[in-house]
């Protein structure tokens, strides 16, 4: 019998060998034990979501420490990388207002990065809004995996009514788009945008900072979401930006104000 296919041979001997061995069992163990649980979890996954469960990791890289998010969740969130990014935008801004905050994607995120400006070792901080109470409690959940959660405080609330309230150095818009049917739409125009169109929405935003960014269709009217800059005087500096993943381009996010060529 040849060294290779002697049983005898194959058997850890040393403590280090048997140590490594069984390391190598239990990764394989916990390995098999998550794609039990993901086949489990994809037999649950409706229709609707199959799609956004697939790319899972790319919304949230912790997907598997648990992440939690509900049906309009999975098709709403912002890409962890997109959101990252958008969060390194505005690095130098204290306060952070996510005002259509969901399940936490953009939110979590903001919270994450430090404010290296006024204090190299502070967190900034995020106001997350948000209508739906369950979302909310997702997205606290969500922060908890991400360790976030004592930069963020999470409103349930109307934005539209809770704005007058509000102080912050940047808000962040990313309404409803209308559900996954919004790419059907040659030209999505801001009056597609939910619950009320987008110069409401910019208006309101306003009132509370000139530095806004907006995170929108990828079909959206670029000109005439661009005049909304325009709604101040002088007109506010903007900067438009295609957001992709994997090279699929995601959204389009219009930085107005400081958010603008930062
Ligand atoms: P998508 O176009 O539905 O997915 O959403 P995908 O995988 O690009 O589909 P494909 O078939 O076109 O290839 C793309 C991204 O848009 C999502 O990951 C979300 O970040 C964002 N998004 C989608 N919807 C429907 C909304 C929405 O209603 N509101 C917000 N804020 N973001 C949305
Ligand atoms: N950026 C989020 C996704 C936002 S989706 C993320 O990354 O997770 C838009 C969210 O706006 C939905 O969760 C919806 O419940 C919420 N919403 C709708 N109308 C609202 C309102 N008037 N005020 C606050 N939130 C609202």
């Amino acid at each position: 019998m040849s060294p290779a296919k002697d049983p005898a041979v194959a058997l850890p001997r040393t403590r280090k060998q048997r140590k490594r061995l069984k390391r190598k069992v239990k990764i394989k163990a916990k390995r098999r034990a998550q794609k039990k649980k993901n086949l489990k979890e994809k037999e649950n996954v409706t229709p609707l979501v199959k799609k956004y469960w697939l790319q899972r990791y790319d919304l949230f890289s912790k997907y598997d420490v648990g992440i939690k998010l509900d049906e309009e969740g999975w098709f709403s969130v912002t890409p962890e990388e997109i959101a990252a990014w958008q969060a390194r935008r505005c690095a130098g801004a204290g306060v952070v207002i996510d005002a259509f905050a969901g399940v936490g994607g953009n939110a979590i995120q903001f919270a994450k990065v430090r404010n290296s400006v006024v204090n190299p070792l502070a967190c900034r901080h995020v106001i997350a809004v948000e209508i739906d109470p369950h979302k909310v409690a997702l997205a606290l959940h969500n922060a908890k995996i991400y360790g976030v959660q004592d930069h963020i405080d999470f409103i349930v609330g109307d934005f539209f009514q809770l704005a007058p309230f509000l102080k912050g150095d940047v808000v962040f818009l990313s309404p409803p788009w209308g559900g996954p049917s919004y790419k059907a739409k040659e030209n999505f125009t801001l009056d597609l945008l939910k619950p009320k169109d987008g110069y409401s929405l910019f208006k309101v935003a306003q009132a509370i900072t000139p530095n806004i960014i907006m995170y929108l269709p990828r079909n959206i009217d670029v000109l005439q979401a661009s005049e909304l800059s325009w709604l101040s005087s002088p007109p506010l500096d903007i900067e438009v930006e295609e957001n992709f993943v994997r090279g699929y381009s995601k959204g389009i996010t219009i930085y107005f104000g400081d958010t603008a060529f930062s």
